[in-house]
């Protein structure tokens, strides 16, 4: 049986894989690393012993907090800085009122949630240190509901293994870097230990204002315990899954499919 919303998340996965083929060598990775087979392999093992040792002393632990007096000054904008696609600009005309939270897939209770929604929820608040791939690190503050709280409401199905993360942008089509140079959709994944974390909220707001177009409004992942490129902004859906398989080329997200470790742990 298929709902409303399964329909409409079945079209978007079509129309993004069919875009899938022009992805890959044009993008330098997250503006840093370059890959190669055998450090592919490095990197794989090097991912494998941090997993083993994050789960033995419990992917549970909670990321170091700071104070307010520690907060960076100039927290930089990263990978996209603004959307281009027009579903984005629209939503952002409206100041997003329009925008909803689509949440889908293994699930018993599909929704779709307005940032009020999300605003009157139990909040969280965190000042944590985000860590880029490309070597600098920004404190910030952040706050939202946990993604676990929402999970819960949502009500996962038995075999619900991952929640991918649906963004609004295509990075490689950010204007500053010469217009569309691929068409897959920026996505991220978490598997639900990650999902579950207290840590991990979808953030509305950053350092006290809601968050500014740059930072990834009107929403964003923040899961602590992983590198930037894991902290999805512009999020749009999420999808509960049993396999990564269904989006871009199966990696569990647009870095992963350029090369980058799915279990980023910090
Ligand atoms: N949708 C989306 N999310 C994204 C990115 C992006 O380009 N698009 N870049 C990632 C990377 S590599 C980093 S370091 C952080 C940057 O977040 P910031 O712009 O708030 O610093 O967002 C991550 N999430
Ligand atoms: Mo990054």
């Amino acid at each position: 049986m298929m709902t409303g919303l399964s329909n409409r998340l079945s079209r978007r996965r079509l129309f993004s894989l069919g875009g899938i083929a022009a992805g890959g060598g044009l993008l330098s990775a997250c503006d840093g690393l370059a890959r190669s087979d055998s450090l592919g392999g490095i990197i794989k093992s090097a991912e494998a012993a941090t997993m083993r040792w994050q789960r033995a002393i419990g992917r549970d632990a909670l990321a170091p907090e700071y104070t307010l007096a520690d907060l960076s000054p100039d927290f930089k904008v990263n990978g996209t800085h603004e959307p281009v696609e027009a579903e984005y600009q629209g939503m952002k005309r409206g100041g997003f009122a329009d925008w909803r939270l689509e949440v889908g897939g293994l699930v018993t209770n599909p929704m779709r949630l307005a940032l009020p929604q999300l605003k009157a929820l139990p909040q969280r608040t965190q000042i944590t240190k985000h860590d880029c791939v490309e070597g600098w690190t920004a404190i910030g503050q952040w706050t939202g509901p946990q993604l676990g709280l929402i999970l819960k409401a949502a009500g996962l199905k038995p075999n619900a293994r991952y929640v991918v993360f649906r963004c609004a942008d295509n990075y490689g089509g950010e204007a500053s870097k010469g217009g569309a140079q691929s068409t897959s959709l920026y996505y991220e994944s978490l598997d639900l230990i990650d999902a579950f974390h207290p840590q991990t909220i979808l953030a509305h707001s950053m350092n006290g204002a809601p968050l500014s177009v740059g930072h990834g409004a009107p929403l964003r992942l923040r899961v602590e315990r992983q590198l930037g490129y894991k902290q999805a902004k512009y999020v749009m859906g999420l999808d509960v899954v049993e396999s990564l398989a269904g989006y871009g080329q199966g990696n569990g997200g647009y870095w992963e499919d350029r090369g980058y470790e799915w279990y980023a742990g910090i």
